[in-house]
């Protein structure tokens, strides 16, 4: 095999994701753990951080200019995920080692972008928001998980609607009844490459795509701000002596497939640039395909988790899928009274227990004749070693990192040392039982991968 994401070795026939059945095939290689979140909901459940902020960013794009969509379900076709979206046959985010496959056609959306194709088409409003839980195979650490919450929010201008056909005008006209914030943009119009991240000189006018860029920069920036101000407000109830740090933001240079020009919003916290959101001018041709050609706009897509860790200050993702009172319970009365709103306090730390693995990769060199080397390094997916930890630790491992690496000067073959940091948010482990779910784990990468341990 080329390694390419199975770690299950029997392969069920079919699976069932909310209640739909879904025939799998070799491309299969979604987990039951994972499986199982899809009924979780959380951007759903009353007074959960993921469902707050999710309410807190809608109040941003009011109705009826925006319709909100919060209910779509996350089995979706390859077309929709990625084709609809002008993704090449050979992008990387089509990998088994990074997406959730039911089957050749069907996977597990890795962004809520996937849905901006038919709602274009549906043409139901002016704008739409969709938030919804995605997935994504990746690493293991205090704010990654395989299963997180975006939100999408699209806007669109009819040429064929507006006087004279001047979207720019109208575009304009919009933005001036947006309201101003005084927060430091600090680069505000960073360069484009002209090549790679063009303006649609085909289908745009320069001061159309100026005028949508802009509209688009203040409509994000108001609502990162109205986090902010949120998440002050509620530290100063706690604390009296609390200083505020003044929020700074920047925009930097981005690429997707599916808009032209694209930026990333980014802000400063605990004195390191965070990424939020990815955004831009929607590419021409999707609302060409849409049945929509007249249309003009912008999209963005905003990770839920990763704002409701900076706005309740929760230090750990795993947290998110607790059922834990001392967790859900500071969170109570708050979608029904924003002002209720509260920063986590976090209930004791247990303690960590790092436990290592070393490893041989399996050297493939007599099936190759020859260079060892190179079959062993393709041979290894990090993201395959991830997920059998998280298949047998499940939410008691908080961390993966690779430690060591290194190729034998004479044999070729590939050595790894993984540190796994075992830590549950509810207990403290006993020693035996962290010991037990090591040599689980050990034992999976020998009959999963191949692995010879060290
Ligand atoms: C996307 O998913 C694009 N679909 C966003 C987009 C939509 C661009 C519409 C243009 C137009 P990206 O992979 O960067 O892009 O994810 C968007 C946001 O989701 C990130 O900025 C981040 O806030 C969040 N996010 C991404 N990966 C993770 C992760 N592993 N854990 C938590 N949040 C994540
Ligand atoms: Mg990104």
């Amino acid at each position: 095999g080329n390694g390419t994401g199975s770690t299950t070795s029997s392969n069920p026939a079919t699976v069932e994701v909310n209640g739909k059945t879904y025939a799998t095939d070799s491309w299969f290689n979604a987990p039951a753990n994972v499986l199982a979140l899809t009924s979780r909901k959380l951007h759903l459940q009353k007074d959960h951080p993921v469902s707050i902020t999710r309410q807190i960013l809608e109040s941003k794009f009011p109705r009826p200019t925006f319709k909100y969509h919060n209910d779509f379900d996350p089995v979706v076709s390859t077309v929709e995920n990625f084709d609809s979206l002008g993704f090449p046959p050979d992008h990387p985010g089509r990998n088994r080692s990074d997406t959730y496959y039911i089957n050749k056609d069907t996977l597990l959306r890795t962004h809520t972008s996937a849905h901006e194709a038919a709602l274009f088409r549906a043409s139901e409003s002016d704008g739409y928001l969709i938030s919804a839980d995605v997935y994504r195979r990746d690493e293991v650490d205090r704010s990654h998980y395989p299963v997180f919450h975006q939100m999408e929010g699209a806007r669109v201008w009819d040429r064929a609607a507006v006087p004279g056909g001047d979207v720019a005008a109208a575009v304009y006209a919009d933005l001036a009844r947006l309201p101003t914030h005084d927060i430091p943009v600090e680069d505000p119009n960073p360069p484009f490459d002209p090549e790679r991240n063009p303006l649609q000189a085909a289908h745009h006018t320069p001061s159309e795509a100026e005028a949508v860029a802009a509209h688009l920069k203040r409509s994000l920036e108001l609502m990162v701000v109205e986090i902010f101000t949120r998440a002050k407000a509620a530290a100063a109830r706690q604390d009296p002596n609390y200083v505020d740090e003044p929020l700074r933001v920047r925009w930097v240079e981005a690429y997707f497939p599916f808009t032209s020009p694209s930026w990333e919003l980014e802000v400063y916290y605990a004195g390191d640039w965070l990424e939020v959101l990815g955004c831009g001018v929607t590419q021409q041709q999707i609302l060409i395909d849409a049945q929509v050609p007249s249309k003009v706009g912008w999209a963005f897509g905003i990770g839920l988790d990763r704002i409701a860790m900076l706005l309740f200050q929760i230090p750990d993702i795993r947290l998110f899928w607790s059922r834990d009172d001392r967790f859900l319970g500071q969170f109570a009365g708050v979608s029904d009274d924003l002002a209720r709103l509260r920063r986590f306090v976090p209930f004791s730390k247990y303690p960590a227990c790092y436990k290592d693995v070393s490893f041989w990769l399996r050297s493939t060199s007599s099936a190759a004749g020859g260079n060892s080397r190179d079959a062993s390094a393709q041979d290894f997916h990090e993201n395959d070693l991830m997920e059998i930890v998280r298949d047998i630790a499940g939410d008691t491992v908080e961390d993966v990192a690779l430690v060591d690496a290194f190729t034998h000067p004479k044999t070729g073959r590939r050595s790894m040392c993984y540190r796994v940091n075992y830590r549950s948010l509810e207990r403290t482990l006993t020693n035996a039982e962290t010991n037990r779910l090591h040599d689980q784990v050990t034992q999976a990468l020998v009959d999963k991968l191949g692995v010879e341990i060290r």
